[in-house]
């Protein structure tokens, strides 16, 4: 079999469904090369998996009006840990990595490497533990080995990947390895991609559906919708698999295509994950398409796009109707607390920076209704007092702002707004301000429904 050329870091189901789905495709189209080998930094390990199951699983889409079962064979082996010498397979064209965002080791909200997240590393760079200890070693190995520079990409959904990644991984190349330091400058890359396909956690009805399709178990299946997107820069080490002729898109400036997608597809989950369990939704489905719910996220949406500027090739009408018939796919049970998991990342990016093009104008109170729902969400029980689970590095800080409050919209307001994610206009908004503490006094009494309603007929 043809070595693969792609090696992706930490491969999860959104993996799985995404990348592996457009290799697949690849290969189908006559280029075997464009196979994956997948190395797992953390657990789940999967390698033994993959191998029980001869290499093979399945990625089943459905929506509305389609199923299609896929069989994928391109992740052509699975290793369950890296090696100082990953890179130095010579058909390696292109590195590709799902780290998550704490995977980056920096400094949430900043480009900044988190000295903490690597002093292990740091003390010990030959026996590294992290991505960005593995990377450094392996690059140190792939440069003595006499082979060319290499393409780093991280399909991560944080905004500007690429340079996050370049930024911190220079940062502990210049502590742990600094004669690497020009060598990589010179000869590796880190394009910026945006990815998207929404990829909910596999349960027991997903695995189950997957199972009567494929006639047998499959322990690495995923469900996923049909939908999905990969813009990637061209910025490439080495020419990689022809990866534009199965939908991939090859541009010179990923950015407005990253905006788009984070504000108005993840905007919108980010609105709903908290809004939605408030008041009682379990998933995207459900409060997408509720009446009052989905009028009010419609509106939401076209609020989101009338901050960006349209990518090429793009109709921001059309985006906003596709992304609302993503979030009422039947098929697709997205929990809400699973999007609300880590929202003080997401928030900047998909709530906050828009909200600052809305501080003064008709649709504030949809914005201020947005923040102030993520910090009611925070105090971890919904409108009718049954417990949210808060999942994010923050929660000890909501904490202490919530119980400094002790019950004063105001205060509870002003804790939050001292937040480095609020630094900029909105702080700085009287007006905004106000909304946000009587929207925050609202929730405590009214129907989340009742003030959504409010909000719309403003
Ligand atoms: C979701 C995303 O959990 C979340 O934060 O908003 O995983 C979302 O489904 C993907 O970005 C879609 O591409």
């Amino acid at each position: 079999m043809t070595s693969p050329t792609i090696l992706h870091l930490s491969p999860g189901a959104f993996h799985r469904a995404h990348q592996a789905v457009y290799a697949e495709a690849l290969i189908r189209a006559g280029h075997p090369e464009a196979g994956i080998r997948d190395i797992c930094l953390f657990p789940p390990l999967i390698g033994a998996a993959h191998a029980a199951q001869g290499g093979v699983y399945h990625v089943l889409l459905r929506d509305q009006t389609r199923e299609d079962l896929l069989r994928i064979t391109a992740i052509r082996e699975v290793l369950d840990r890296p090696h100082p010498d990953m890179l130095c397979d010579p058909a390696l064209r292109l590195v590709t990595m799902t780290l998550t965002e704490k995977g980056y080791c920096h400094v949430p909200g900043t480009d900044r490497l988190d000295p903490a997240a690597v002093a292990q590393d740091l003390a010990d760079p030959q026996h590294p533990r992290t991505a960005l200890g593995w990377l450094a070693l392996a690059l140190v190995r792939r440069r003595a080995a006499g082979l060319p520079g290499i393409t780093l990409a991280s399909c991560d959904n944080i905004p500007v990947n690429g340079r996050l990644l370049e930024a911190v991984l220079t940062a502990y190349v210049a502590e742990a390895f600094p004669d690497l330091l020009d060598w990589m400058a010179a000869n590796v890359t880190f394009p910026v991609s945006m990815v998207d396909r929404i990829v909910p956690r596999v349960d027991a009805a997903a695995a189950e559906s997957i199972a009567a399709l494929a006639g047998a178990p499959d322990a690495l299946g995923v469900v996923a919708e049909p939908f999905g997107q990969w813009v990637i820069e061209d910025r490439f080490a080495l020419p990689i698999p022809p990866l534009d002729k199965v939908g991939v898109q090859i541009v010179a400036d990923v950015a407005p295509y990253e905006r788009m997608k984070h504000r108005i597809l993840n905007g919108a989950q980010t609105a709903i994950a908290h809004l939605g369990a408030l008041s009682g939704f379990a998933t995207s489905f459900d409060a997408a398409s509720d009446p009052v719910m989905g009028a009010w996220l419609e509106r939401f949406c076209a609020a989101q796009a009338r901050t960006l500027a349209c990518p090429p090739g793009e109709d921001l009408a059309a985006y906003c109707r596709a992304t609302m018939e993503r979030l009422r796919n039947p098929h697709i049970r997205h929990p809400l607390t699973q999007i609300g998991t880590d929202s003080s990342f997401k928030l900047g990016q998909r709530i906050v920076e828009a909200a600052e093009h809305h501080l003064e104008g008709p649709e504030a109170r949809l914005y201020a209704l947005t923040i102030a729902a993520w910090m009611r969400y925070n105090t971890g029980r919904d409108a009718a007092g049954r417990p949210i689970p808060v999942e994010d590095p923050l929660a000890p800080v909501f904490r202490d702002i919530d119980l400094a409050a002790g019950g004063d919209p105001s205060a509870l307001v002003a804790g939050y707004l001292r937040l480095d994610l609020f630094e900029g206009p909105l702080r700085q908004n009287e007006l905004f301000r106000r909304r946000l503490v009587a929207l925050c006094a609202a929730l405590e009494t009214r129907k989340p429904r009742d003030i959504i309603l409010a909000s719309l007929n403003h």
